[in-house]
């Protein structure tokens, strides 16, 4: 078998970082080492370290093979200007509290039975669905969209998903007029998903994880199913086989694993807002200018870009994370 070499798109398309960017970079980078309490004396060490976007095989044993098929790329969100994070960094650190409450739990989420899976679109719709694994990547035209990322902790990264977008999803099973928001609902069975507390001590917290948005949110081009990354379908850490993105909002927002939508005419209470309401607003739209009660919202450090977090390169965070065309979703609110 020949094995031909083709780039991937976010490959092609990743340009380079204008000088001016790379400037600013690099002035934050020596500016970040000082505080670190390193000089340049250690740059050549740190040069010869493992590359950034070296998979240890162990890591690549978790993510999927194969490329998904038909995919077309996003003429709009094409990841003009974005560097994209390598995959190395972003199938690493995540959050997956099913799994434990570090960033750490690629391994432990290996535990995610993926296969078979159904999908349950209920309540307020006039075509009640139930999705198998081989309808999420079939039935609708899948499409590739690069997207800003921005966790509430204030760590960022730039991916490639692959997916849907969720109107696809609204004009398969008609929402009812007196519809006015959407609960997602992530896979919970606490005989497989510890919770951070372990399997012992994962109680009190309001499980299943479930997250929601307005329907005229859901309805905006932005809003997004992932079924893959990366030209490949969703490892299980990333929240296979299907996770929602809505990348003007905070990734707490984008519920994995989804075992269940059910659409409804009230806001119904989800796990971060219930368990502390004054630090993770129902709304949760990135804003610079609204900290969190607990650190600053005005920077973000992209994940992965030295040697600890620390180090990470900061940059300016961007009002609804960098897409102002969700603005009339909230009155043209621009701050
Ligand atoms: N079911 C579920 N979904 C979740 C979470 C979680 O703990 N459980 N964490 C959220 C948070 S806080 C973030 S930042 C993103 C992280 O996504 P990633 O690990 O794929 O980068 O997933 C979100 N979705
Ligand atoms: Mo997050």
């Amino acid at each position: 078998m020949v094995l031909i070499r083709i780039p991937k798109p976010w490959q092609i398309e990743s340009q380079p970082i204008t000088s001016e960017t790379a400037y600013w970079h690099r002035r934050r980078f020596l500016k970040n080492m000082i505080g670190f309490g390193i000089g340049a004396t250690v740059f050549p060490s740190i040069s010869c370290s493992r590359s950034d976007s070296e998979i240890e095989p162990d890591l690549q044993a978790t993510l999927p093979q194969g490329q998904l098929p038909n995919v077309k790329r996003s003429p709009i969100y094409s990841g003009q200007g974005l560097t994209v994070t390598p995959e190395a960094k972003t199938s690493r650190y995540n959050n997956f509290y099913e799994f434990g409450g570090t960033k750490d739990i690629w391994q432990a989420a290996q535990a995610l039975p993926t296969d078979p899976w159904k999908l349950e679109v209920t309540g307020l719709v006039n075509r009640p669905q139930t999705y198998d694994l081989d309808d999420l990547t079939q039935k609708f035209p899948l499409e590739e969209r690069i997207y800003r990322f921005r966790c509430v902790e204030a760590w960022a990264m730039v991916v490639p998903w692959l997916g849907f977008p969720m109107r696809s999803l609204l004009q398969d099973v008609e929402p009812k007029s007196n519809a006015k928001f959407v609960r997602f609902t992530s896979y919970y069975d606490p005989q497989v998903t510890p919770g951070p507390g372990g399997f012992t001590d994962s109680s009190g917290l309001p499980w299943p994880y479930t997250e929601s948005l307005r329907i005229d949110e859901m309805a905006h081009d932005l809003a997004f199913f992932a079924v893959g990354i990366y030209g490949h379908l969703l490892p299980k850490q990333h929240g296979a086989p299907i996770r929602m993105v809505t990348p003007w909002k905070y990734g707490f927002k984008g519920a994995k694993s989804i075992v269940k939508i059910e659409f409804m005419n009230f806001q119904p209470p989800t796990f971060w807002n219930t368990l502390a309401p004054d630090e993770y607003g129902f709304e949760a739209n990135v804003n610079p200018n609204i900290p969190h009660p607990r650190w600053s919202q005005a920077e973000e450090r992209l994940i992965g870009t030295g040697v600890h977090p620390a180090v990470w390169e900061r940059q300016p965070t961007l009002i609804y994370n960098g897409y102002p065309e969700v603005a009339p979703l909230y009155g043209g609110v621009l701050n």
